[in-house]
């Protein structure tokens, strides 16, 4: 290259420059560049070396908006503004520096080495600011705030990995700078091996960097990290309505098998009356783990076995491996050869690598044909009425080996190898899965669980975050993994409950159960030859804790329900870091507290080990009500808080609506028409919606759900309900009101007024996940609480209640 830069290949000067309505498109010495405004908050930059740019054809799923921007020449530099961004281009080496609408600086380029290629890697270095702090970027190991560390994008098959294992098995090269009281995100679009540094053995700058590829890359910039999640996720796309069923609790080991093991399991969960919604089958139902098949010594009858758990009120998921057995007498494999569907050598032969069955070949997911192909072929478990589909082993795992990097792939229709493709293979996986269970059951909403993917994975499958191990540092990892994947995108999470390797002790499964009732996926799952791993297989004690928050989890549906629904327009996530809502607030980076996290936005979990019977904890600003006991604590503080395993500190926030419902044994079991809504006190006007649907069909798309809005404005004491858009008529008949906090009301109901005093306090256990044991002595205990006032939701009609002070 012709303009050197302490020997780094540099872009040089900007030589032309020419823009339409929405990209500004130059060339300088080296290079070709293009701006792109894809909204007022997020500009695409593009540099590349060649004549063209070879853009991720996976990721992004919008558009470029119409917006206003400017466009101004000064002697050293251009500037392009738009309502939220100014970026200034150095015309001496095209070189970046981003700021807000103010004029302070969000991120600039390193004045000397900014934009550069060392060899085939591109790389982008930017100033480190002052105090700059950096969350996200997935499925990453470490702490929250990820300054000082470098973190690698290489989907990786991790068994058992360490809790600062580095790269896992999905990539989403998508972070958030903090500094000054403003943030920025960055998405980087290169699906090659990437690395991120963020100031780790320097103090200069932070880093991205890919191995080859464009340097093509997103700046977001809003004045809240939720509004740059909000921007993020407009361009890689939002986490889709899940089924109703998949937000109960699921049951996974490795394998669960023959058939009369599924039943047994099945039987016990309705038996002891512990809610379950999914049972998983693990490689042990395929014969000699070919995928479409069946064990037909463990499973003779699929169909029946599954018909039989649906009457019970489960539902099944299926693992999907892609490595297909090469063998000349299975279907799959002669199929995909003759129409020459897999992965290939340059020379045409076709890749091998051994998975479970031997040596196998693996379809090519990048190519259309190939996903058309596999989404055909699960027309087979579709026909076993399979609810939905595990994709595993697609980073794609090979017995811990890497596939060869001269391995070729499809990328529609753009040709390229193993290094530019591996990032995304498990994505489009998960893609033609989920188009495949859809093509079948257009009506019905699809589930897919996958262990890799990239950036935009949450359009089509929820992600677990693999082989973890059983151990309290592993329990809290898988904290921080799911915070850290919502932060990029990534609404439904989840981790093994338990922990996958290893043996799980008494007193850790118990936490971890109380951990995952605020998680968004909540499965258990564990590995072959480990201990038994259900809510029964740890002693009374465990069962009864284990019982009591699953059934909890039930009864917060109506708002974890709603909380899907809201992230599928948001794309905030159901599981919320407190840095996103307290971003900055220093506090909520200290290691004490990292892992601390709000769930469906108003729940604030203290996950803490198992060991532990007293704990430090963080309330942030505002008031707080622990959530077992009513009781009502100043926020802005650090508190020793006790924690015995019955206990998890939980806390709700002050003005929160929390709608609840009774529990039942699974999420299509009909629910008593009551919605217990427990409003605590707050100030100014809160809101919850109350969103309902079918629960399973795609109906809902075309309007057929209801809301219900819950609005409590604690100036006037008024609550309104306003029932509106009943596509879908509400499953409930009466809303329960619970106040908390409004201790010196008195309660009473006339006229539409609603009175309350504080003679009439009663206890309650309806929030508690306690409930009674059989002799009724139970001594877990409860909420103080005014008794509920029942009021009749009538339909299309605002109801106010104001609350009288008589006192
Ligand atoms: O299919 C077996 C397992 C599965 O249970 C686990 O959840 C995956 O992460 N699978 C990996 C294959 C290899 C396990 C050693």
């Amino acid at each position: 290259m012709a303009n050197e830069n302490f020997g780094l290949d540099v872009p040089g000067r900007i030589i032309s420059c020419s823009f339409t309505e929405s990209e500004v498109y130059g060339r300088t010495e080296n290079c070709v560049f293009r701006l792109t405004i894809y909204a007022e908050t997020s500009i695409r930059i593009q540099v590349s070396r060649q004549k063209d740019f070879s853009p991720n054809p996976y990721s992004v799923v919008s558009s470029p908006l119409k917006c206003n921007y400017s466009w101004e020449e000064n002697d050293d530099f251009y500037l392009l503004k738009t309502s939220q961004l100014q970026i200034h281009l150095d015309k001496n080496n095209f070189r970046l520096l981003f700021k807000n609408s103010s004029g302070l600086t969000l991120s600039e380029d390193d004045p000397t080495f900014g934009i550069n290629w060392q060899g085939t890697a591109v790389s982008c270095y930017k100033k480190l600011q002052q105090w700059e702090k950096f969350i996200g970027l997935g499925e990453k190991t470490g702490g929250l705030n990820r300054y000082g560390q470098t973190y690698t994008n290489w989907n990786t098959d991790h068994f058992g990995y360490g809790t600062n294992a580095d790269p896992l098995y999905l990539s989403i090269p998508f972070y958030i700078g903090l500094h000054h009281m403003n943030c920025y995100g960055v998405f980087f679009d290169n699906t090659h091996k990437s690395t991120f540094n963020f100031g780790a053995g320097n103090n200069r700058f932070s880093y991205f960097t890919a191995e080859d590829g464009d340097l093509d890359y997103y700046f977001i910039h809003d004045e809240s990290v939720s509004g740059i999640i909000t921007a993020y996720t407009d361009l890689t796309g939002k986490t889709p309505m899940p089924p109703r069923w998949a937000l109960g609790y699921q049951q996974c080991r490795y394998s669960y098998y023959p058939e009369k093991e599924v039943l047994r399991l099945a039987d016990t969960f309705r038996e002891k009356r512990i809610p379950a919604d999914v049972i998983y089958l693990d490689i042990h139902h395929m014969e000699e783990f070919k995928v479409f098949s069946f064990d037909k010594k463990a499973f003779p009858n699929p169909a029946k076995l599954i018909k039989h758990l649906k009457q019970k009120g489960f539902k099944v998921v299926v693992i999907l491996d892609p490595g297909i057995k090469v063998d000349s007498n299975y279907r799959p494999y002669i199929d995909g050869r003759n129409k020459d569907l897999f992965l290939k050598y340059p020379d045409g032969e076709n890749y091998e690598g051994k998975v479970w069955p031997g040596w196998c070949v693996f379809p090519d997911f990048t190519n259309p044909e190939v996903r058309d192909w596999w989404e055909q072929k699960l027309q087979f478990y579709i026909d076993a009425e399979v609810d939905g589909f595990w994709t595993d082993m697609n980073e794609p795992a090979t017995w811990g080996q890497t596939v060869p990097d001269l391995v070729q792939f499809h990328y529609e229709g753009q040709n390229a190898n193993h290094k530019k493709a591996r990032n995304v293979y498990g994505f489009q996986m998960a893609r033609s899965t989920k188009n495949g269970q859809l093509r079948h059951q257009e009506t019905l909403r699809p589930f897919v669980l996958s262990r890799s993917g990239f950036a935009g994975i949450q359009r089509y499958a929820a992600v677990w975050t693999g082989d973890n191990v059983a151990s309290d540092e592993h329990m809290m990892a898988g904290v921080r993994l799911v915070n850290s994947l919502g932060l990029s995108g990534v609404s439904f999470s989840g981790y093994d409950i338990g922990g996958f390797v290893g043996n799980t002790n008494p007193q850790l499964f118990a936490r971890w159960i109380t951990i995952a009732t605020f998680c968004p996926l909540f499965r258990a799952h564990t590995m072959i030859n480990s201990n038994a791993s259900e809510p029964w297989a740890f002693g009374e004690e465990v069962e009864e804790i284990a019982k009591n928050y699953i059934r909890l989890r039930y009864k917060l549906m109506p708002l974890i329900y709603s909380a899907f629904y809201n992230s599928s327009k948001s794309g905030i996530p159901v599981v919320k870091s407190l840095s996103i809502d307290y971003s900055f607030d220093d506090i909520v980076y200290h290691g004490a507290f990292e892992n601390q996290f709000l769930f469906c936005d108003n729940l604030l979990v203290m996950p803490v080990e198992s060991h532990k019977q007293i704990t430090k904890i963080y309330l942030p600003q505002g008031d707080w009500y622990h959530l077992f006991t009513g009781e009502r604590y100043e926020g802005n503080q650090e508190m020793l808080w006790e924690c015995p395993l019955e206990y998890l500190p939980v806390f709700v926030k002050s003005g929160a609506i929390l709608p609840m419902q009774s529990a039942t044994n699974h999420a299509e079991d009909p629910h008593d028409g009551q919605l217990n809504v427990h409003i605590y006190r707050g100030q100014g006007k809160s809101r919850q919606l109350v969103y309902e649907d079918d629960g399973k069909s795609m109906a809902y798309q075309k309007g057929e759900f209801s809301k219900i809005l819950f609005i409590m404005d604690f100036g006037s004491n008024t609550l309104s309900i306003d029932e509106f858009s009943s596509g879908f008529a509400s499953k409930f008949h009466t809303a329960n009101i619970y106040f908390h906090g409004f201790n010196i009301y008195s309660a009473e109901l006339s006229n539409n007024q609603l009175k309350i005093t504080k003679t009439n306090i009663a206890f309650l256990d309806e929030i508690s996940p306690f409930d009674p044991l059989p002799d009724g002595n139970h001594s877990f205990q409860i909420c103080q609480e005014v008794p509920g006032i029942s009021i009749s939701l009538q339909k299309n009609e605002v109801q106010k209640i104001t609350l009288t002070r008589i006192m």
